[in-house]
Order: C-alpha cells, then structure tokens, then sequence
C-alpha cells in the first residue's frame, strides 16, 4: 500500500527535546554508601508482603557505580536530554540535619558528565523517595514536609544551579499521596484517606515553595504530573460521574492547583468530609508557578460507577478503589491489547490528554516526561559473533504510535516541546520489583550487563532522523 507523504515523512521541530528518563530509588543502589540516609522506600521494600518477590532497591542497576557508562551509552544513542532524579536521602539523609556533601557530589559529577556528554541534564527532585525521618515526623500529611522540601531544593540548586536549566520538583504527586497514603500500594503504605489528601495538599505546597528557592535567570520550572485519559464505561449517569470523579481527583486537582492556583470546586465537594490542611495564600504560592508542565502519560481508563466492578491496576495487591471521594468506582478492561502492567495500550488518549490542558490551561509549554511500557523481553544469543540481543517489537510499535499522537497535537497547535521515554533502561518498577521492565536497555540484574533493545536503536534512529519514517525506520 502506498503510503501519503504525511505518513512517512513525520518531522518533529529541530529544537524538539528527544530523552529518556529514570528515577533514584530505582537505578541507583548504594543504598548505604557515602552517608545516604534511609527513604521510605527503603524501609517499605524490607518489609516483607510491600514489594513481590521481597524486591528491594538496595543494588537496583548499580547505576551510583555505574553512571559513567550509562552516561556514555545515552550518548551513543543520541539522546539530547536525560531526566533523572535526586535521592533527598542522599543529600539530605534524615531531611532536616546536617547536609551530605558527598551525596551532592554525586549529582555534581553526573551532570558534569552529562553536560561533557552533550546530554541536558533535567533533574527531578522528588521522585517518591522521604527521607524516612521524615515520614517518622509525619511524613507529606504534615505540613512541616512542604518547609523541609524547599530547604533541599534550595541546597541542590546551590550545588548544580548554574549549570542546570530545566528543573521538575516533584514527580506524579498523585502517585505519591494516594498510592503512598490511601491504597498504601507503594511507599510509606499508609491507608487513611484525609491523610493521602493531605499529602497531595503538602506535595504541591512544597512544590511551590520550592519553586520560589530555584527560582533564576535562565532556570525553567516545571513539575510532573501523570495524567490519564478517563473515559466512561458506559453512559449510564453513574458511570460518567465516576468519570468525573477520577477525572477530577488524579488530573483536574493537579493541573487546577498548579496551573489555575484553585482546587476543582466538584472534588472538593466529593471529599468535603476530610480536611485538606489548606491555609490562606497557599494556592496563590502554588498556582503560576510552573514554567512549563510535565506530563505522564501511560493509559486510558474506562471507569464506572456500578456494581461488581475491578480496581485499577496499580500494584500487584491493588484492592477496590481507594481513592477519597470515588469509593466505588471501578475500572473495566475493554479489550484493548495490554502492556506486561496490564494497562490497555491506548495512544489515542496522549492526544486527548495533551489537547486538553493546551485547551483548558493554554499557554504553558509542555513535555511528555514519561510514556512507554513493559513487556516481557527475552534475551537472544547472538549468532556469528555478535552479542546477545533483545528484540523488543511491541515497545517500538508503542512508542511510535505515541509519537504519531505528538506529533499530530503539535501540528494542531499544541505545545508540546520534547518527549522521554520511560525508561532508559530496566529498573526497580516499584511494588513490581524487578519484575516489569520498561527499559529501552535490558539490564541483567545478576551481572549489570547493559544491553540495548532493538527499541533503544530505533529510538536512536528517530532521534538522528528527527522524526519517524515508514514503520521500522
Ligand atoms: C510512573 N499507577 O509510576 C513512575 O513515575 C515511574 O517511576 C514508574 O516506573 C512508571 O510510571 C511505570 O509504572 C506509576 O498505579 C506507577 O497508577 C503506578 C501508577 C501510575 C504511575
């Protein structure tokens, strides 16, 4: 078949951002090594039932020993920016005593590396990772962790600010209060509603102030959120109000705060009962502080409000829903091929979701800071010579057809600056352990090998390209 030019020749601007992102706790092992503190992840990966398998982060990919080589390998594909994430611990290790220096050193030495390497570096500075001094004060529920977290922000800038120009403060906040404080799914497994809503209160809080303390010359501020398309089941009132409510508290309650510095009226009235600890001027701190918006994007999701239906997916113990305000709200499968998560493959829902805030919160310029996914990658001997391979087809033809969806949003106006694949290579997926990968590198956790999937080089090659060509180019 004959293909049209628009869809063989799919150019992305020259100044596109094209990068791959990771996250502390799940590459960087050297759990104990020069003065790193303990995290709630820590602590949550050694107790047994948390995390399958009884997973921890403790070696991870070794990648604190290691980033050299993965520097070097990003480089070899061609990578113009790396997001990565600061472990708090490190820096900071009981998060309100004295500083590490050795722990800021090893972000010294990595974006040294990463800038000799031609490779942006984009730190993150929360990626889910509370000292667990912390938590032992209260943790996000308590409003101290905001204050805390634009200390450390603060340090971190004076360490690497003048060479750093893109900052994401927090990472998936929703991610961090409800999965952390309601369903207790991940870290520190706290299952009480007023404090998850809290928590997401104290996260965006502490984004802003933060925000304030990196704020500079030539510094672009953002933070990441994960956003899904939310679709209902059917259009039975009950399941376009479940709609609404999932809607509302894991996209709307984010990107109003941040981005409108107002919380949606209708979400506050699903949780009226609880207190959220706001005070007077905290969403005017919050609100118009972003520079630029990340977003996360993985799934669609069919919800309903009726009888009998499943949670979502979101560890390997997910109970009925958790969330405050959506109790009953279940999540229905609609037939979609899946990703090794479980999660239906849906691209068309990047669109919507992109479209959506350029159209309800115009004017701030975004990225695609995570989307890819896991599959069950099989190491291959190589013949003749070679090396062993990983051939990986369902993750190219993922990240594709994600890309496509950028690239058509951005030529209806959207904008959408730069795109990462989550991930750049196999790593600690959270209550999973090492047991989903999502790396566009394999990772041999026996041996540390690093071995590029057929999904890196063709990565690569779009990057080289600019763009995508007829399939498998
Ligand atoms: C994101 N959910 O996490 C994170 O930012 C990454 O660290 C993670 O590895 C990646 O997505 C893949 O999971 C999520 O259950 C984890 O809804 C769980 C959920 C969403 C995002």
């Amino acid at each position: 078949i004959q293909k049209s030019r628009a869809e063989t020749e799919i150019r992305f601007p020259t100044d596109f951002v094209w990068g791959a992102a990771t996250a502390a706790y799940q590459i960087e092992g050297a759990v104990t090594e020069d003065g790193r503190g303990p995290s709630v992840w820590d602590t949550f990966a050694h107790t047994p039932g948390k995390v399958l398998g009884g997973d921890t982060g403790d070696v991870a990919t070794d990648h604190y020993h290691r980033f050299r080589e993965d520097v070097a390998l990003m480089a070899s594909l061609g990578l113009t920016a790396y997001r990565f994430s600061v472990s708090w611990s490190r820096v900071r290790p009981d998060g309100t005593g004295p500083v590490n220096p050795k722990g800021l050193d090893f972000y010294r030495r990595l974006v040294d590396t990463l800038l000799e390497a031609g490779v942006q570096p984009w730190p993150t500075l929360y990626h889910w990772d509370l000292p667990q001094a912390l938590e032992d004060a209260g943790g996000w529920p308590a409003r101290d962790a905001a204050y805390r977290f634009a200390e450390y922000a603060q340090l971190v800038c004076d360490a690497v600010g003048d060479r750093v120009v893109n900052w994401t403060t927090i990472n998936e906040p929703w991610c961090a209060a409800f999965l952390g404080y309601a369903s207790g799914d991940h870290a520190p497994g706290r299952r009480d509603p007023e404090a998850s809503l809290r928590a997401a209160h104290h996260l965006l809080l502490g984004h802003g102030l933060a925000a304030q303390a990196l704020r500079g010359e030539r510094r672009r501020i953002g933070a990441s959120v994960n956003l899904y398309a939310v679709s209902p089941a059917s259009e039975a009132p009950e399941d376009v109000d479940a709609a609404r409510r999932i809607d509302g508290l894991q996209n709307r309650f984010f990107l109003d705060a941040l981005l409108h510095g107002r919380y949606p009226e209708d979400v506050l009235a699903d949780v009226d009962r609880f207190d959220l600890g706001v005070q007077d001027g905290d969403l005017d701190l919050i609100g118009g502080s972003v520079d630029q918006l990340g977003i996360n994007y993985y799934n669609r999701f069919f919800v309903t409000g009726q009888e009998g239906a499943a949670p979502a997916i979101t560890s390997p113990f997910a109970q009925a829903s958790p969330w405050p305000g959506s109790e009953h709200v279940g999540f229905v499968q609609v037939g979609r091929p899946v990703t090794a998560m479980g999660w239906e493959i849906d691209e068309s829902g990047l669109a919507e979701v992109l479209t959506r805030v350029a159209e309800d919160y115009p004017s701030v310029p975004l990225y695609v800071t995570e989307n890819g996914a896991a599959f069950d990658d099989v190491v291959a001997d190589g013949e003749n010579g070679e090396g062993p391979h990983v051939d990986d087809p369902d993750r190219v033809a993922y990240i594709d057809a994600h890309l496509r969806a950028c690239h058509t949003v951005i030529s209806a106006g959207v904008p959408l600056r730069g795109y990462f694949a989550w991930s750049l290579m196999d790593n600690f997926e959270w209550g999973w352990g090492y047991a989903k990968r999502f790396g566009l590198v394999y990772v041999d956790f026996l041996t540390q090998a690093r071995i590029p999937k057929t999904s890196a080089r063709w990565y690569s090659s779009v990057i080289e390209q600019g763009g995508l060509g007829r399939m498998g180019t």
